[in-house]
Formats: C-alpha cells, structure tokens, sequence
C-alpha cells in the first residue's frame, strides 16, 4: 500500500469517507448515496488520492492521446440550447455550412500525415438527412480509408435517421455502411428531466440518447459519453447522469471513455452563471472515475478545461487528453475557452504528459497502442 493511501486511511475523516476508501481500495462498486456523499463532503486530496487508485490500477503510469483533427460542417441547427455558444440559423451573420467538397478538402490536407481519427461534429441542419452525411462519410472513406471516422452525436443521428425514415437499427447500420467507426459522446449534456426540460428542452430526450448508443454497441458501433457539468444542476443531477451510463455500460460494455464537459460561459444565455472552479473540475474528474467502475478510460478534453487542468487532472483520475485538434473545432472558442487556436504537436502533448512523470502513449481511437513515448 503506498505511503499516500495508508495516510488517507489514517487521517482523521469521517466514519462514511472510511468505509467508502475501503470500497474503492478493494474494487467495489459504490453507490449512488457514496458518490454523491464523495460530492458534498470529500476533499480534493482525498477524492484524488482514491481516484488515483483507480487510475493506476487500470492503466498504471500511462496517458493516452491520439493524432486527430475535428470536421464541423455547419454550426446551422434547428435546436436553441442555452448554453451553445456555437449556433446559427440558415443565413444568420455568423453561419457556415461547408459544401461536400470543402469538407474533402478539409480531409485532403492530411495527406502523408499520420492522424488516426476525424471528429465530425456540427448543428443539426434542417436539410441533411442521412444519405447526405452518409455520402461525405463514404467519400472521406475512399480519400483515407485508414482513418477512423468517430461522427455525429447522437442529437444528430436522431434527426438524419428520422428524416430518411429508418429505424435506429437501420439507421445506424446504414452508416456503418457508409463509413462510420464509432459515436462520439456529445449531446448527453444533463439527463436528468429537471435540467434537461431547461438548458436543452428541444433537442433528443434522455432516453433517445440512451438508445441510440444502445443500439449503436449492439450494432458493434463504440461510442463515448459527456455531461455537460457547471451550470445549474445540483450534485443529485451529477451522480443521476452517472448512475444512468454505468447501468447502459453494465448492460452493453460499449462505452469507451467518459468525458466531462465544463460549461464554459462566454457568448451563451447562460453566461451570467460563471464558471466553476479548477478545483471543482478536478473534484468532478476525480468522483467520475472513483463511481464509473465499468469505464475504462476517463478523458480530459484539453480544448475544453484548459492544457493546465488538463495536465493537472492526470493525478486525479484521468488517463486521456484527447488528441492534436490542429485549430479545427470552434465550440470551446466560442464559448470563451482559453485557446482560441487549439492545436498541440505530439511533442508538445507528450512533453505535458511527461512533465508529471507519466508516460505518453499514442493511441487510436479504440485505445490500441500506436507509439510508446519512453
Ligand atoms: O454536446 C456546447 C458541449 C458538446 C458548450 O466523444 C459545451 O471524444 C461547454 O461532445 N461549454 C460537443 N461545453 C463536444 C463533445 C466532445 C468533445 C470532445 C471529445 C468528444 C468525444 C466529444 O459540447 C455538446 C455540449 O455538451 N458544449 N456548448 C459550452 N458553452
Ligand atoms: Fe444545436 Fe448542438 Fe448547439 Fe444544441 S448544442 S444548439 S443541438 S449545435
């Protein structure tokens, strides 16, 4: 045991905080009730060194990162969530919506580079049904057939597979046919109906983002999941969330990463709420891997929280920082994040990584070794 646990188990905390390390430390699910008693009452030291534990006991010293740029066709969506920072309606200044042909030659400028992964994320366009995403996803396919396609939230995909009338199932397969890989997590933003009915009333109910990645694992599609934390849900909404995509993890193993997603408040109707605290990201990274026993990974999105919470937060549970983005996502800029650019060469990511005397191991999408950084 090492000299920070057994000082944890000595000092002087509550009979409750106990009996949870005691869980933690002998890889026992906790419940509900003990993750939202890690909320209100644990210390960031005590939440890290527990979630440290967990961490090292899954992936030891490694931090993972991949080579990867992100896609967003349009930032034009039918939807009005409080918090984007991002939207536009069809001609409003500020509008893009990319042709077929931009976007490949958004892809053709990787050529001879060697990412691993496109993340294509973007609005929910009135007119674009699944056939027109599944064409770019064929067309991308045949430029780099070698590249993962991690695409569409699950917000989207509700919407292209209703407007081309499929079934989830068929929906989903058609683009796995198409080309996509796997589901990235965006969209999940609070499940629970109090905030949801709030911040993003019109968009996929709770239940249709479980779905669809239900089905998607089922389908043999991986995907991620977010929550959007920081705004006006209470730490009951957190651990709800939590609880929700544990119990879809128990049932389906289909999740690869869980990836908390600061609001960040700049240029929204929600900017009066401020931002948290580093140290509530780090407390929120820290309860998010001690309660997901079934994740394997927990991510922290640099572009989001910043590359020093991103760096601190690989002593408080996290083992993922996302990839290189090349200045190729706009969301987090928009919304007031601290790099307006986000790019990061590898030698920089693995400089970060090694500054806090971890090792850097390139990764792809689905957590396969591509280069171990010594
Ligand atoms: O669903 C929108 C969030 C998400 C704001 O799967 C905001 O690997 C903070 O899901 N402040 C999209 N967040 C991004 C996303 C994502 C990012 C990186 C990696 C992966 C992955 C997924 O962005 C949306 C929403 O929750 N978002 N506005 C805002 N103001
Ligand atoms: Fe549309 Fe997504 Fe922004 Fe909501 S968060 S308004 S669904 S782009």
């Amino acid at each position: 045991m090492s000299a920070q646990i057994q000082a944890l188990l000595n000092a002087d905390i509550t009979a409750e905080l106990k009996n949870i390390a005691h869980k933690v430390l002998t890889l026992q699910r906790i419940t509900q009730e003990e993750g939202l008693y890690l909320y209100e009452n644990a210390e960031l030291g005590f939440l890290g060194t527990l979630a440290n534990f967990v961490r090292e006991n899954r992936h030891g010293n490694k931090v993972f990162f991949n080579r990867n740029f992100h896609i967003e066709p349009t930032n034009v969506c039918i939807y009005s969530c409080k918090f984007c920072s991002y939207v536009r309606k069809i001609n409003q200044p500020g509008a893009w919506e990319y042709s077929l042909e931009e976007i490949l030659d958004k892809v053709k400028a990787y050529d001879g580079q060697a990412v691993t992964e496109v993340h294509i994320v973007g609005g929910v366009h009135p007119k674009r049904d699944l056939h027109y995403y599944g064409t770019m996803l064929a067309q991308i396919k045949k430029l780099r057939p070698d590249l993962h396609i991690k695409a569409f939230t699950a917000v989207e995909l509700e919407f292209m597979i209703k407007k081309s009338k499929y079934t989830l199932a068929e929906g989903l397969r058609k683009l796995k046919e198409y080309g996509l890989d796997s589901i990235p997590g965006g969209g999940a933003e609070i499940f629970h109906p109090d905030i949801r009915s709030n911040i993003c009333d019109e968009k996929s109910s709770t239940n249709m983002w479980l779905e669809i990645h239900e089905t998607a694992h089922n389908e043999g599609i991986p995907s991620n999941a977010t929550m959007l934390y920081g705004h006006i849900e209470t730490y009951e909404h957190r651990i709800d969330h939590l609880e929700r995509l544990r119990q879809l993890q128990d049932r389906t193993g289909g999740f690869n990463t869980f990836i908390p997603l600061k609001y960040r408040s700049a240029n929204n109707t929600m900017t009066e709420l401020g931002e948290v605290s580093a140290i509530e990201d780090l407390r929120n990274y820290a309860v998010s891997r001690i309660f997901l026993d079934n994740f394997a990974h927990l991510k922290a999105y640099w572009v989001g929280v910043g590359k020093q919470i991103a760096q601190l937060s690989l002593a408080y549970g996290v083992d993922d920082i996302d990839g290189t983005i090349d200045d190729s996502t706009k969301i987090y800029s928009m919304a007031g994040a601290e790099d307006t650019n986000p790019h990061m060469s590898t030698e920089t990511l693995v400089q970060l990584i090694k500054q806090v005397g971890r090792v850097a191991v390139e990764r792809d999408t689905v957590y396969n070794t591509v280069k171990i950084y010594e």
